[in-house]
């Protein structure tokens, strides 16, 4: 994905720098939105429910001479089924592939079963580490820094922030942080580029966003987006096909709502959304189709980028 306008850089000083950075945390701990807020643009999705990232996203942010990648890994929890094994098997093997780890942590959450099992795990990964205290915004000085105080008890941390990927607040240090830590040596994108996803998988994705927006806790989260075709036309304008998978006759019916309510709102919603992005007008014709097993099927896990576990 390129061409998207984002703040002018700071000059080059001195030798560049570049590496990987991954965000990890608890689902919902706020990744996918500090990804956007470092980068300076949206190229993750984000939304209210647990387990919105699937595939592994890369933004990429400047700061002065380096090139930070930041690699937006799904919610980390105890996997029970194939799709989630998938998920959670994949942040942890780009943990392990990382220059810098930072570990996410929802203030307002606390310290849980799910942080203790991460942290527990994270001890063995010798890299640079930071603690990010995310949604300050929901709560009060002090007892940030008594949640500070008991995770740093359990695994050291090189650095601790607090901030709101929400609203911005501390964001910049944590940029500057990244920034100083990733390793010397040359960038591994051009400077415009801000993620390495293609622009279909990101249309696809801002599609399934809108959908998890609109259709809240009514349909599960075991629905996918996939872009069938992309065409670009001759006025400039381009044509974008998209199909939504469910399992069932009964989700297919909630997506398309009464005379079709509900998949218009959400095709106008991605539309206009994906039309901002890629600064030209959208045709958008989404398709919703029933396959029982999709989360089964391997050739969906290769559209996502994840890895097919084997085994039920
Ligand atoms: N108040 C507040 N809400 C936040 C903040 N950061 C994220 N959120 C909200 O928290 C919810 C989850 O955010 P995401 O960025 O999707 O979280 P995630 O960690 O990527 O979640 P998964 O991809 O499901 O693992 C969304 O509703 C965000 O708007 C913050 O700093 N303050
Ligand atoms: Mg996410």
């Amino acid at each position: 994905m390129d061409r998207v306008a984002r703040a002018p850089l700071t000059p080059l000083e001195g030798p560049t720098r570049c590496g990987f950075v991954a965000l990890l945390g608890a689902p919902n701990a706020g990744k996918s939105t500090l990804t956007n807020q470092l980068v300076g643009t949206k190229v993750s999705i984000v939304s209210h429910k647990v387990q919105t990232t699937r595939s592994i996203v890369r933004g990429i942010a400047l700061d002065g001479a380096a090139q930070v990648v930041l690699v937006d890994t799904p919610g980390i929890f105890a996997p029970k089924r194939r799709l989630e094994r998938a998920m959670v098997s994949s942040a942890w093997t780009h943990a392990a592939d990382a220059d810098v780890i930072a570990l996410l942590v929802d203030a307002n959450r606390g310290l849980d079963e799910d942080i203790e099992a991460l942290l527990g795990q994270l001890k063995d990964i010798r890299k640079p580490r930071a603690l990010i205290l995310n949604k300050i915004d929901l709560i009060r000085r002090d007892s940030l820094l008594a949640l500070a105080a008991a995770i740093t008890e359990q695994v050291p941390f090189d650095r601790v922030f607090m901030v709101s990927a929400l609203t911005g607040d501390g964001v910049e240090d944590v940029r500057r942080w990244f920034a100083e830590t990733v390793p010397p040596g040359p960038w591994l994108y051009p400077e415009d580029q801000v993620s390495d996803a293609p622009m279909r998988m990101l249309a696809a994705e801002i599609t399934r966003e809108k959908m998890f927006l609109r259709l809240h806790d009514e349909l599960p989260y075991r629905s996918t987006v996939e872009t069938e075709s992309w065409k670009e036309l001759r006025n400039g304008s381009v044509r974008i096909e998209q199909t939504i998978f469910v399992e069932r006759e009964s989700q297919r019916k909630i997506v398309l709502g009464k005379g079709g309510n509900t998949i218009k709102t959400i095709s106008t919603e991605s539309r206009k959304e994906i039309s901002e992005i890629i600064e030209q007008p959208v045709h958008l014709f989404l398709f919703v189709k029933v396959r029982e097993s999709w989360a089964d099927d391997p050739e969906r896990y290769r559209e996502m980028g994840l890895e097919f576990p084997k085994g039920g």
